[in-house]
């Protein structure tokens, strides 16, 4: 299969990439490098030493004896060049990863958000619009969130994207309807992938573009199978507190002795997935594409829910680093309780890598190994959502 991916320079990205290029799909990389300039802007790093483009592919090419093209050009701008694109590769589908995806980001201020929605919305547009315009059949699978839902229910499981409804007519008739999930977004970051999934229904509605799109939970975790193969493929590792997200952060937190930053109560239950089951739920994505005239597929790409605190004191057990409750700077309810259908990526196979069998390799293999390029000044979360949570609260 030919597969082009939106986003291969970035923390899911590079690694898929890599996944589906061991497989035997050609690849084709776009990224404008927009995460790279984030991180000189926010004056960090990744904790690992991730390599330029350029090194990371040659690194691939001699590991593995395959090549993969990279494109540097920005997908919510430079419309004709990914058109030309399509046309001239004629990709069999998409990953769509370019998006920017931090909620505490796209909250630092009207910079931020204003960057987040329009980048996220016109990278996801112009895929659409330029796939109509190349007239291919081109599958797409696009990176949603399990945010969308937000993360409470009326103490259902949380289905795969569609909810079956129940109106009463004027008539008194009880009729049946399915209809996309109600979307609660929970930041300008999720709001945007909200708005991304009326695009998916509309151009797959109006112009039969078949599109997956895969709500996925929490990423932790760094390497893959592929990754591990040479110190030069290693993946990013976010660790700062607009990028770092919570499991990876207090594992680092762990390895330099940091007591692990747990926002309010501790209360938020959230979904988890290993990096290595992303890369192998897309490729389960790909090989299983939607039919022409089917609407768009909605997966639930996660493998286990936890409450924020028990991760932090099963850490805390493991490592002997103590757990610091601080204000919360976002705006969300002080507990929740999360329950997630994702049957269907398990019927296709998965087989998921739980949260016990990898967390003292992480800390030994990666974040202690690190731990000298962590700048410990970036490591409090101080993007705040709405003054009222600011910094005279705490
Ligand atoms: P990332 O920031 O590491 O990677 C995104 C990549 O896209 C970056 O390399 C960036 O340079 C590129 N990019 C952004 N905008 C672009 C544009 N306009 N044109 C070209 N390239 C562009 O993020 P990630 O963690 O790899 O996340 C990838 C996707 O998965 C995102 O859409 C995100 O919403 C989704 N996701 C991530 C997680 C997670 O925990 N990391 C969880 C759920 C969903
Ligand atoms: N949290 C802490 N301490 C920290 C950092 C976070 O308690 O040091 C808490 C937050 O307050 C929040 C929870 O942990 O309640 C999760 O925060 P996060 O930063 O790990 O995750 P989130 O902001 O939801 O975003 C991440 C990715 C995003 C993806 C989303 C999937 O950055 O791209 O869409 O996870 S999900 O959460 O399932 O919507």
């Amino acid at each position: 299969m030919r597969v082009l991916v939106l986003g291969g320079d970035g923390f899911c990205g590079w690694p898929t990439s890599l996944h589906l290029s061991a497989q035997g799909h050609d690849v084709v990389i776009v990224d404008n490098l927009s995460r790279r300039n984030i991180d000189i802007e926010l004056e960090c790093d990744s904790l690992t030493p991730i390599r330029p483009m350029g090194e990371r592919l040659r690194a691939w090419k001699e590991v593995s004896g395959k090549d993969v093209a990279f494109y540097n050009f920005n997908v919510a701008k430079n419309y004709q060049r990914l058109l030309d694109l399509l046309k001239e590769w004629k990709p069999d589908a998409v990953v769509h990863f370019a998006e920017q995806r931090a909620a505490p980001y796209s909250m630092k201020g009207s910079h931020g958000k204003r960057y987040t929605v329009d980048n996220n919305l016109n990278a996801t547009h112009n895929l659409l619009a330029a796939i109509v315009e190349s007239g291919l059949d081109i599958h797409v699978a696009h990176l949603g969130t399990m945010g969308v839902y937000g993360y409470g229910t009326a103490g259902m499981k949380i289905p795969e994207g569609y909810l079956t409804v129940k109106v009463e007519t004027e008539s008194g008739n009880v009729v049946e309807r399915e209809i996309l999930y109600p979307a609660d977004p929970g930041s300008v970051y999720h709001m945007t992938k909200t708005q991304d999934q009326l695009m998916f229904y509309f151009y797959n509605k109006n112009d039969g573009i078949r599109v997956t799109d895969l709500h996925q939970g929490i990423v932790w975790g760094t390497q893959t199978e592929q990754t591990r193969l040479d110190e030069r493929l290693i993946n990013r590792f976010d660790y700062d507190g607009d990028y770092g997200t919570v499991l990876n952060r207090f594992l680092m937190q762990a390895a330099i002795n940091y007591p692990l930053t747990v926002h309010g109560t501790g209360g938020q239950t959230r979904a988890f997935i290993h990096i290595q089951d992303t890369v192998r739920c897309i490729q389960l994505a790909l090989e299983n594409p939607p039919d022409r005239g089917d609407r768009v597929h909605i997966l639930n790409q996660m493998t286990e829910t936890y409450r924020v605190r028990d991760l932090a004191k099963l850490i805390s057990e493991m490592t002997n680093v103590p757990m610091e409750f601080i204000a919360n700077p976002r705006n969300e309810a002080d507990e929740n309780d999360l329950y997630v259908a994702n049957e269907r990526f398990i019927g296709m196979g998965l087989e998921p890598i739980t949260l016990d069998k990898g967390l003292l390799d992480e800390v030994k293999d990666i974040a202690r190994k690190y731990a000298n390029r962590c700048d410990h000044g970036k490591i409090r979360c101080v993007s705040y959502w709405n003054v009222c949570h600011g910094p005279l609260k705490s």
